[in-house]
């Protein structure tokens, strides 16, 4: 066991999903609660494998079915030889260890993980509406409503992370999922940094959603994720990305300098509220805590 993984390492207290109802996460805790005194550890015969939902770097992801709860999950089936090849395992652990421990309807949660010889296998939350990423690129763009809702919810749960001095620095849409009422879920925390996905790895993809301060090499703090919930909501009104450009260098200028420019047909309070977000200095930029107040999203939250 080379992963670092303890057997009777602290799990989340919520590894025992016994509910019959998903969406009632008291029933979740108790059984929790109860699981923890058994000190029941999950394996694979305890699921039912569905359909694949998706495929990263290390592994895949499939629905799955806790056989005795018949709890629907999506079971992430890490290869342990690849982690331990790309030298990542220290940062599995570490989010692991962060995701196991948010609780927020728009965080998606991680109820536990266990492992064999071969695999590690995270217990995650699953999302009936599937990836934004899909939805944004099926529909062109969302509008104002859809948006100011999902920028809402994304500023206090970057709020709340904030709060617990967790830094996501990844914010973009392959890193979210739709709920089951259409909310917004954060799917992946910091984790992708080290993780490239295949968008990250072509040409001109990585930087697009990244703050001057981080492209220039200078040092940083959570103020990185307001500016990325500016390229995110520019992205939601506007179906690409602000500082898209032909290559890496060509988006690292157009980042540094801010060459923030607007399609016909935004309106005013859109643009004041991602030129707020999408300010050069880290501390002239709009507080997470503002954003539920600003006029646009008052406006579009309303009716
Ligand atoms: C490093 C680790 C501790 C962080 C844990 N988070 C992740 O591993 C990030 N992650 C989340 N990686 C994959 C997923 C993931 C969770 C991918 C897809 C789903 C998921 N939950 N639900 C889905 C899902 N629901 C779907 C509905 C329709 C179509 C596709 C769907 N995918």
């Amino acid at each position: 066991m080379t992963t670092g993984f303890k057997r009777n390492a602290a799990q989340s207290p919520a590894r025992h999903p016994l509910s019959e109802n998903q969406t009632e996460n008291k029933n979740m805790e108790q059984s929790s609660i109860e699981a923890s005194k058994n000190g029941k550890q999950w394996c694979l015969n305890d699921f039912e494998i569905g359909k694949p939902l998706g495929r990263g770097k290390f592994g895949k992801v499939y629905l799955a079915r806790e056989k005795k709860s018949k709890y629907i999950v999506a079971l992430k089936v890490l290869t342990k030889s690849q982690l331990l090849k790309a030298g990542v395992e220290h940062q599995l652990r570490r989010e692991i260890e962060i995701q196991c421990h948010l609780r927020n309807r728009n965080i998606l949660r991680m109820y536990g993980y266990f492992y064999d010889n071969k695999r590690i296998y995270l217990i995650l939350e699953y999302s009936t509406g599937g990836e934004l990423y899909r939805k944004l690129t099926s529909k062109g763009r969302f509008n104002e409503k859809n948006s100011a809702k999902y920028i809402c919810d994304m500023a206090q749960a970057l709020s709340y992370c904030h709060a617990k001095h967790i830094i996501h620095r990844d914010i973009k849409p392959e890193n979210l999922l739709i709920g089951s009422r259409g909310e917004i879920k954060i799917a992946d925390f910091g984790w992708s940094v080290h993780a490239p996905t295949s968008r990250r790895n072509t040409l001109c993809g990585t930087l697009d959603y990244l703050p001057p301060e981080m492209v220039e090499g200078r040092e940083h703090d959570e103020m990185v994720d307001v500016w990325s919930l500016g390229v995110l909501m520019y992205e939601f009104l506007v179906g690409s990305p602000p500082f898209e450009a032909e290559g890496h260098s060509a988006t690292y200028r157009r980042i540094s300098r801010v060459d923030l420019k607007f399609p016909k047909g935004l309106s005013e309070d859109s643009k004041d509220l991602i030129r707020k977000l999408l300010q050069k200095d880290p501390r002239k930029r709009l507080s997470l805590d503002s954003v539920p107040n600003h006029p646009w999203v008052l406006r579009n939250l309303r009716s």
